[in-house]
C-alpha cells in the first residue's frame, strides 16, 4: 500500500498530518525542479502557511525533463514525508501543499496553462546551478537555452498573460547562484530579446525576482531511508525526503504580487539578502565542495566521516575564517565566526549520511560562486587562499576522472583539456588567459605553480 489521501487516515497516531483540508486550497505557485531539496524547504515552509494562515498557495511541481518524481508523487496525490534526523532523533510529518507534479517536455500546454493562469502568482525554481543555462562566462548559452529549458515555458506565458491582462509573476530562485534572483533576471531578460522581443517590456515591468538565501541539507532519499519511512507509517512512500532539523530562509522584500506570509512562518522578508547569501554560498557551500573534492581523494564517503579528519576540519576551518569570511562584509548581526561554528557542528550530523559525490556533482557549476569569487577578491590585495588552492586542486584532479565517475555538464570538455594539456599545463588552460574560467579568477603564476605543485 501507498502513502495517498485515502491511507492518510490510518497512518499511527504520532505523525503529524496536514493541518488543512488540501481540497480547499488551490494552486498558487508552480515550481521548476520539485526534487528533494524544494520538498525539504520551500514546501514546507507553505505547508506551515497553508495550515495556520489558509489561503490558495498550493505547489504546482515541475520537473522539466525527467518522470521520476512525478511516479514518486502522483499516486500518492502529492503526499509524502518528511524526516528530520539529528544523532538523538527521527521526527516525521507529512506535507501536504504539493498539489501534483507535470513533467514539462511531455506536457507542454499543461504547464504553459499553469503559468499563464490567474491564479498563479509565484513561479519558484529548484532547478540547480546548470538549469539556467549559463555559459562559464555567466552569459546565456543559447545552444542550452533551448525549447525544454524553463526559459521557454515562461516566454510563452508571458505572452499569454499580457494578451489577456493578466498581472505579472515573481520568479523566485531558490539555487545556490551568486545573486540569484538578479541572475534570473538578466537571464529571462536575455532569453526574451533573442526569442520573443516584444514580452520583454512586459517582463520587465511586471514581474519581479528577488533574491533569497536557501539553506537547508538535504541528502539524496535512499532505499534504506525509504525502508524506515515505511516502518514507521506502515505504508510506502515513494517521495520521502530526509533533512537536517536546521532550516533557513532569507527572502528579499520585492514581489510583483501577492505572497504566502512565510516570515510567519521561519522564512526572514528583508532588504538586505546578499550579505547571507553571500556569506552561505562562500563559507557553507565552500566547504562543502572542499570536504567533497579532498574527503573523497582521502577515500571518505560521507561529510560528517570528512570533517572527522582532522586535517580536513582544520583546512575548511581555514578556508572559512580565515578566507572567505574576510572576503564578506556582514550585515548587522551577522556573525560570521559564529555561523562557522553552527555549520560544523551541522556537517559533524551523523544520522544524515550526506554522500560526499552528492556534493561532488557540477562542480564546474559551483565553484565560481563557491571559491574562484574568494580567490579574486584578495588577489586584490595580493594575497593568496592556502586552502582553496588546496581544494581546487582536488577538484582538478576530480575531474581527470579516473578515480571517481565525474558528474558534471563539462565532463567531456574537461576530459579532452586534461588528454591535450596534462599535468603541467591543466591548471593554466582553466585559470589564466583565455582559460575556461578565467572570466571569474585569473590565477597569478604563484597561484598556478602552487595547484600544479598539488597535482599528482
Ligand atoms: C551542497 C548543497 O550539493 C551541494 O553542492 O553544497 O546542496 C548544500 O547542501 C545546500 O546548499 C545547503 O543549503
Amino acid at each position: 500500500m501507498r502513502l495517498s489521501p485515502s491511507t492518510i487516515e490510518q497512518l499511527p497516531e504520532q505523525i503529524v498530518l496536514p493541518g488543512y483540508d488540501r481540497d480547499k486550497h488551490t494552486i498558487g505557485i508552480v515550481h521548476f525542479g520539485i526534487g528533494a531539496f524544494h520538498r525539504a524547504h520551500m514546501a514546507v515552509y507553505t505547508d506551515d502557511v497553508l495550515a495556520a494562515e489558509g489561503g490558495d498557495w498550493r505547489i504546482l511541481g515541475v520537473s522539466l525533463r525527467s518522470g521520476t518524481v512525478r511516479d514518486q508523487m502522483s499516486p500518492q496525490g502529492g503526499l509524502y514525508s518528511l524526516v528530520e534526523r539529528s544523532a538523538q532523533a527521527s521526527k516525521v510529518r507529512i506535507i501536504g501543499a504539493v498539489a501534483d507534479v507535470l513533467v514539462a517536455s511531455e506536457e507542454r500546454e499543461r504547464v504553459v496553462n499553469a503559468l499563464a493562469s490567474a491564479g498563479t502568482h509565484i513561479v519558484s525554481f529548484t532547478i540547480t546551478e546548470k538549469g539556467y543555462c549559463r555559459a562559464p562566462d555567466g552569459s546565456l548559452d543559447f545552444a542550452l537555452a533551448d525549447s525544454r529549458s524553463a526559459y521557454s515555458y515562461l516566454a510563452e506565458s508571458f505572452a499569454r498573460r499580457r494578451d489577456s491582462g493578466l498581472a505579472g509573476l515573481t520568479l523566485l530562485s531558490c539555487d545556490n547562484l551568486a545573486a540569484n534572483g538578479a541572475q534570473l533576471q538578466r537571464l529571462m531578460a536575455q532569453y526574451l530579446e533573442a526569442t520573443a522581443p516584444d514580452v520583454r517590456a512586459w517582463f520587465d515591468e511586471n514581474c519581479a525576482c528577488p533574491l533569497t538565501m536557501i539553506d537547508r541539507i538535504v541528502p539524496a532519499t535512499t532505499q534504506t531511508d525509504r525502508a524506515e519511512v515505511e516502518a514507521l507509517l506502515g505504508v510506502q512512500d515513494a517521495a520521502a525526503v530526509v533533512t537536517e532539523p536546521f532550516t533557513q530562509w532569507v527572502i528579499e522584500d520585492k514581489f510583483a504580487g501577492p505572497r504566502p506570509a512565510w516570515e510567519k512562518h521561519g522564512a526572514q522578508i528583508t532588504s538586505n539578502v546578499s550579505a547571507f547569501e553571500t556569506a552561505k554560498l562562500r563559507m557553507l557551500n565552500g566547504a562543502h565542495s572542499a570536504l567533497a573534492y579532498l574527503g573523497l581523494q582521502r577515500g571518505h564517503e560521507f561529510v560528517h566521516e570528512a570533517v572527522a579528519d582532522a586535517e580536513l576540519v582544520a583546512l575548511i576551518n581555514r578556508l572559512m575564517r580565515d578566507e572567505a569570511a574576510p572576503s564578506l562584509v556582514p550585515a548587522d548581526g551577522q556573525d560570521l565566526s559564529k555561523y562557522a561554528d553552527a555549520l560544523i557542528t551541522r556537517f559533524k550530523n551523523p544520522a544524515l549520511n550526506h554522500k560526499l559525490i552528492q556534493i561532488a556533482m557540477d562542480g564546474s557549476q559551483k565553484i565560481p560562486q563557491r571559491w574562484l569569487e574568494t580567490l579574486a577578491y584578495h588577489q586584490q590585495a595580493g594575497k593568496q587562499c592556502p586552502a582553496i588552492l588546496e581544494a581546487l586542486a582536488a577538484w582538478i584532479m576530480h575531474i581527470r576522472g579516473d578515480k571517481h565517475d565525474v558528474d558534471d555538464p563539462m565532463r567531456d570538455d574537461f576530459q579532452e583539456l586534461w588528454k591535450s594539456e596534462g599535468r603541467a599545463g591543466i591548471s593554466r588552460a582553466l585559470f589564466s588567459g583565455k582559460g575556461t574560467f578565467a572570466a571569474v579568477w585569473q590565477g597569478t603564476s604563484d597561484d598556478i605553480a602552487t595547484l600544479n605543485s598539488r597535482l599528482n
